[in-house]
């Protein structure tokens, strides 16, 4: 309960792996009241921007209420049947593995086990993988070559307790920022706690880090196979525990191989890490995916690993290598089989005891006794017809696979294509024949683990709208029908649940760490109240940790160290495509937006796609400051705004893999990235392509805001969510003939009264729309990168609004600048001001003056760089800051 004496349910953050508790609270007009929840281990009440503004991205505009056949909405069993009798005729026609499904580690378990059991135990095939393909593979295959099996040692309280973080490949501060808030947290009560970031970008991440490591992309394995290699020259391997490792003689011979010059760092840079590592018991090493998404990012998690096993760093109080998931139940999905080589409890496909034992459970007809198509090598299957029924469920292929344009492609040529969505506006469900509409985050229950094996219920707060239904049941349903009553007559996740529980016992039998049985017996009632717990829950280790005492899960029993080499890319830079392009995530935006671009506070942090580029870079090829580049490479090519900045090094580039064909389809930076793989885990290379950069030869652009919605049809186009309605950035390489009929147009407003004010001299052209004296929409177009206040412009639809075309604020009202702080709506114009002005000289003095950074504080990382800009300018340009 709070406060208004309304009940508060328990839930779980709908994002990142971090996990966070929340607490919800219907707000009686559809919408939910969401604060972090002060009992959850995981964040003990604090929640980042994302999980804060859940509450704006609830709304049901938009949403997928009803099945859809073709584009026809429907019943459900008529929807249903046309499922299972497909799936059924295409199975019968070409076998079970001429079908397929594609699922994501933002379902939950329950969801995830019926689709698995589906899949493996009764239509027979292994082919269901997971977007965890693109996102934890590697860290799978590292832990399994290393411990026999698929284990987080750690703990979040590690990070607490350690002396020394390093972070590589991890921008922690801006997709884990509750664990990055409870990192800063303890260095400040702690100061010997030191901070290590290993990125070749400069991220927010690096404002907390004593030393950055900005190694050349794709150089870890080089960097830890030094580490190694000084680790045994210093004497810091720890020899009583060689007796529970093998292979350090070869792993050690192979890495003094190795030279990590190749990181590109100098050498006393190299020492002073080195050094740190060595002589600090207490560390943590986290890593994401700067290390997985790589052709060698399975050798990359093992030359970490390596260094943990050689010290015993591992498994022990603040000290040990922690792997930070990205989706809600990416590990979830790991546990449950998700992965097209995994059976379910971390039993093993091939192995045969397994097998019999998991179909005996099942009581099923069949099992597959080969590993299934993993993401890459399935959508290639797809597109070559080798798949003829294909199911995606939580996740959005054509946006988010490498060859993303072939991927859509195949998709669209699929002879029958089921998407289950909470909404028809994505790349992939437009392609779909059948639209299933499924309960979303805040109305459906289940569990999900979390990066450091907490498993916590998500619970329904909501009614289902319209004809929604949860995940498990549209899978039930189909499995039904599809001729297996018994086996899918589930009636509550709390059932499911029970069943995954008591499966989890067998593989406890067969020694599986993975073991949560001591839950197979919860009532509805106790599952309903399920408290978050770690696993495994049942046997010795319950609720402990894992390795400290040497126990592995080998055949021998002992850890394995595996000798590793650097290897360079598969794709290398060549004078046709000279740089390395790096993709990833920004702060307030979630994968393909189709949740997080609903709300205008976090659509304000960054607008707009674009590609950061080192000043000398863009000298050389003639890119000015918020011009847009032309960024191509042998598959595919995007536009992205230019933003020029050191923060990454020459030759290589960053882009923000969110925009879709939804929200600017020229920049879906997948379909730049080929579709090269790690060869142990499948992985794509998502972080690797190799590409060309061009100034865009625009002709013009634009820039516009709407009470409505609006139609662009340009080149480049990139709309965002605005308090006052939505915004809109522009270019073309061939202007309309007539700019008022083509702002009409845009906003369908074939009538409304219109100012149009030309500069000839500028060529450029203002026109905005009102109606009964308020501002309807305006459109600002320009030869030259639009110059108007944006933050200030975006606030007018829908007010009286006689000056808009100034595009800029009246003098006696400040222009805040682009949003820094999402939750206060405070600008960076606003907090420039307050530093100098106000003399506000840390975070927490910006903080107490302005309320930026005091709510969730993911913004102060950035607070912290803009304290340091102020001292020290920085040539960075950004398309807001070139006005
Ligand atoms: N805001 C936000 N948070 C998220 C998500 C989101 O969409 N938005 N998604 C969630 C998901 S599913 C995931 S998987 C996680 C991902 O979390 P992270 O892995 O932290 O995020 P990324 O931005 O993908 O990549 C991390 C860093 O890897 C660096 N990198 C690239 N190449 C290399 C290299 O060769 N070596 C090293 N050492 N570093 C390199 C990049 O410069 C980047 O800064 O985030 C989760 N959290
Ligand atoms: N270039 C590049 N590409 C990448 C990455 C990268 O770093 N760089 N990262 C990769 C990684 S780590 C990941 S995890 C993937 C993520 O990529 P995706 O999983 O493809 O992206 P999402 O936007 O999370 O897709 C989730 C979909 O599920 C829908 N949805 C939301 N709630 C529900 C629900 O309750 N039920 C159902 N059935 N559907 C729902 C959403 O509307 C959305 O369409 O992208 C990968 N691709
Ligand atoms: S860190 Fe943010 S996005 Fe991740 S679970 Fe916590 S509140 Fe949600
Ligand atoms: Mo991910």
């Amino acid at each position: 309960m709070d406060g208004s004496g309304l009940p508060e349910i328990r839930s779980t953050c709908a994002y990142c792996g971090v996990g966070c508790g929340v607490l919800l609270r219907p707000d009686g007009a559809g919408g939910l009241d969401v604060r972090g929840d002060p009992a959850h281990p995981a964040n003990k009440g604090r929640l980042c921007s994302k999980g804060s503004q859940l509450g704006e991205t609830l709304g049901l505009a938009g949403r997928l209420l009803a099945p859809r056949v073709n584009g026809i909405e429907t019943g459900w069993d008529a929807a249903l049947d046309l499922v299972a009798l497909r799936f059924r005729e295409t199975i019968a026609e070409h076998g079970p593995d001429s079908v397929a499904f594609y699922v994501s580690g933002q379902m939950l378990t329950e969801d995830y086990y019926v689709a698995n059991k589906l899949m493996k135990g009764f239509i027979g095939s292994a082919n269901i993988d997971t977007n965890s393909r693109l996102c934890m593979a590697s860290t799978v295959a590292g832990h399994k070559r290393a411990f026999g099996t698929d284990t987080v040692p750690g703990t979040y309280e590690d990070l607490e307790e350690a002396d020394l973080v390093v972070l590589v490949g991890s921008n922690l501060a801006w997709c884990h920022p509750v664990l990055f808030q409870r990192v800063v947290a303890a260095k400040k009560a702690r100061p010997n706690l030191k901070v290590v970031v290993v990125d070749p970008r400069r991220t927010a991440t690096c404002d907390a880090a004593d030393l950055h490591l900005p190694l050349k992309a794709g150089t870890d394995v080089a960097l830890f196979n030094g580490l190694l290699t000084e680790i045994a020259v210093q004497g810091a391997a720890d020899e009583a525990f060689m007796a529970h490792v093998e292979g350090f003689d070869a792993t050690l011979e192979s890495a003094s191989d190795d030279d990590p010059a190749r990181t590109g760092l100098d050498a006393a840079t190299l020492q002073q890490f080195y050094d740190l590592f060595v002589r600090t018991e207490k560390v943590v090493t986290v890593f994401s995916q700067g290390v997985n998404q790589s052709s060698s990012g399975t050798d990359k998690v093992n030359s970490i690993l390596n260094c943990h096993l050689a010290t015993g760093r591992i498994g022990k109080p603040g000290m040990g290598p922690l792997s930070v998931t990205g989706q809600p139940n990416a590990m979830g999905g790991r546990e449950v089989g998700g992965l097209a080589n995994m059976l379910a409890c971390h039993l093993d496909i091939e192995n045969i005891s397994h097998r019999s034992a998991v179909r005996e459970f099942w009581s099923s007809p069949t099992i597959p006794d080969k590993p299934g198509l993993k993401a890459v090598d399935l959508f290639q299957a797809v597109g070559e017809g080798r798949i003829k029924a294909l199911w995606v469920i939580h996740t959005n292929p054509a946006v988010t696979m490498p060859d993303a344009d072939c991927v859509r492609d195949a998709i669209k040529d699929c002879p029958f294509v089921v998407v289950s969505d909470i909404t028809a506006a994505t790349d992939t469900a437009r392609l779909a024949h059948v639209l299933l509409p499924a309960t979303a985050w805040g109305e459906k229950e289940g569990t999900v683990t979390n990066s450091d094996r907490t498993i916590s219920r998500q619970r329904a707060a909501l009614p289902a709208p319209g004809a929604a239904k949860p995940d498990w049941e549209i899978l039930s349903e189909v499995g039904r029908r599809m001729g297996w009553p018994s086996a899918f007559d589930y009636a509550s996740p709390a059932e499911i649940f029970r069943e995954y529980a008591a499966l989890s016992g067998i593989a406890g039998g067969f020694g599986k760490d993975f073991d949560i049985s001591g839950h197979a017996g919860l009532t509805d009632g106790e599952y309903g109240a399920l408290a978050p717990f770690r696993w495994p829950y049942a046997g010795a280790r319950k609720g402990g940790r894992f390795f400290g005492d040497g126990a592995f899960y080998t055949e021998s029993g002992r850890a394995r160290m595996v000798p590793v080499k650097w290897k360079d890319f598969a794709n290398k830079t060549a004078p046709r495509f000279p740089f390395r392009f790096n993709t990833g995530r920004i702060r307030d935006q979630w994968h393909t937006m189709t949740r997080t671009a609903r709300s205008p506070r976090l659509s304000a942090h960054l607008a707009e796609p674009f590609v950061e580029i080192h000043p000398a870079d863009a000298a050389e090829l003639a890119i000015a400051p918020a011009s847009l580049v032309r960024v191509s490479s042998n598959r595919g090519s995007a536009l992205l705004r230019a933003l020029i900045t050191d923060k990454v090094q020459p030759g290589e580039v960053f882009a923000p893999m969110h925009w879709t064909g939804e929200t600017a389809p020229a920049a879906r930076v997948d379909a730049l990235v080929p579709p090269v793989t790690d060869p142990i885990s499948g992985q794509p290379e998502s972080k690797g392509a190799v590409v060309a950069l061009a100034p865009f030869e625009a002709k013009w652009y634009g820039f516009a805001v709407s009470c409505t919605e609006m139609a662009p049809e340009s080149d480049y186009w990139a709309v965002a969510r605005t308090h006052s309605g939505w915004q809109v950035e522009m270019a073309g390489s061939t202007a309309p003939a007539d700019w008022e009929a083509e702002a009409r147009r845009l906003f369908d407003l074939p009538r409304a009264e219109a100012q149009v004010v030309h500069d000839p001299r500028r060529g450029s052209v203002r026109i905005a729309f009102h109606a009964e004296g308020r501002l309807l929409a305006a459109l600002f177009v320009s030869p030259e990168p639009v110059v108007v206040m944006r933050s200030h412009v975006a606030t007018l639809p829908g007010d009286e609004a006689p000056h808009v075309l100034t595009g800029r604020a009246p003098a006696d009202q400040p222009d805040p600048g682009p949003v820094v702080c999402a939750c206060f709506n405070v600008g960076v114009n606003t907090i420039l001001d307050g530093i100098e002005t106000q003399g506000l000289m840390s975070v927490d003095a910006i903080g107490a003056a302005l309320q930026a950074g005091t709510n969730c504080g993911s913004c102060r990382p950035e607070l912290a760089a803009l304290l340091a800009r102020a001292k020290a300018p920085s040539p960075e340009v950004s398309p807001e800051a070139a006005e």
